[in-house]
């Protein structure tokens, strides 16, 4: 059994979508980043970064329980202890790892950056939106390049793709129009299409969603409280945990 901590961003969906491609149980653990459960001394321990996702697998290394965060890191780990979706190939591994590289450290960061400044800064700093934006389509043409030559982006369907689908799937945030990137649009249309991907998106999908923060929700995730709150996470105490709440296959586990 996997515990999965997560709320439903695009770093977090990554990996529900590999634990449901690979038919891996798990059952969900919600972080509500919206209330800074993040910084809560518990989940520091997983995650002393605090940041979603993170998993702790029950029957890691050795048997024993193995904690891991960063979204890389535990597709790597999932690819290796399913012996899937991660090839033993050299070759065709480092392509694997090359453009699951690529995604968590440019994607991730870039797009982020790019819906922070175009969707939430309190003032709108043309410069900041101008780098980030055009950083974005500048690395949504290098996707489409290469997705003209290949199927998916390490050739066959891999972790890479599963890394990187969850951030065109909010291109509203970026005000990116798929249809002036084709090869991104088919790519984008095949792998929505996959049941897995389809039961991932399921997760936590009626929770509150990061597009609208609230005041103290704001605070929480961009505020200089984050410096200074990890011993107490915002809100806790004052409005209804979400701690209880678990996905679709956590359920099925416990009934
Ligand atoms: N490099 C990390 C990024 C994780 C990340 O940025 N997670 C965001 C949600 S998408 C988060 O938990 N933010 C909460 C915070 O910064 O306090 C990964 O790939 O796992």
């Amino acid at each position: 059994m996997i515990d999965l901590y997560f709320w439903p961003t695009p770093n977090g969906q990554k990996i529900p979508i590999m634990l449901e491609e690979c038919g891996l149980d798990y059952r969900v653990k919600p972080v509500n980043m919206l209330r800074g459960e993040q910084f809560k001394p518990s989940f520091l321990k997983i995650n002393p970064n605090n940041k979603i996702p993170a998993i702790v697998d029950h029957e890691g290394p050795g048997g024993e329980p193995f904690a891991l965060f960063e979204s890389g890191a535990i597709l790597q780990y999932l690819a290796e202890k399913t012996g899937r979706f991660l090839p033993r190939e050299r070759r065709a591994r480092y392509t694997v790892l090359q453009w699951l590289t690529f995604q968590v450290a440019n994607v991730g960061p870039m797009f982020g950056q790019c819906g922070h400044f175009l969707g939430y800064a309190p003032r709108k700093i043309p410069y900041a939106i101008d780098r980030y934006r055009n950083e974005t389509l500048r690395l949504y043409g290098v996707m489409d390049r290469r997705l003209k030559q290949v199927e998916y982006l390490a050739g066959p369907y891999s972790i890479a793709d599963m890394a990187t689908w969850p951030w065109m799937r909010v291109r509203w945030l970026h005000r990116i129009e798929l249809g002036e990137f084709p090869n991104v649009q088919r790519w984008y249309e095949a792998i929505a299409a996959r049941p897995a991907v389809q039961r991932a998106m399921e997760v936590l999908a009626k929770s509150e969603k990061i597009g609208n923060p609230d005041a103290k929700a704001r605070e929480a995730l961009f505020g200089r409280s984050q410096l200074t709150q990890k011993r107490r996470p915002t809100g806790v105490g004052k409005r209804p945990s979400v701690s209880q709440q678990t996905g679709r296959r956590a359920d099925k586990a416990k009934g």
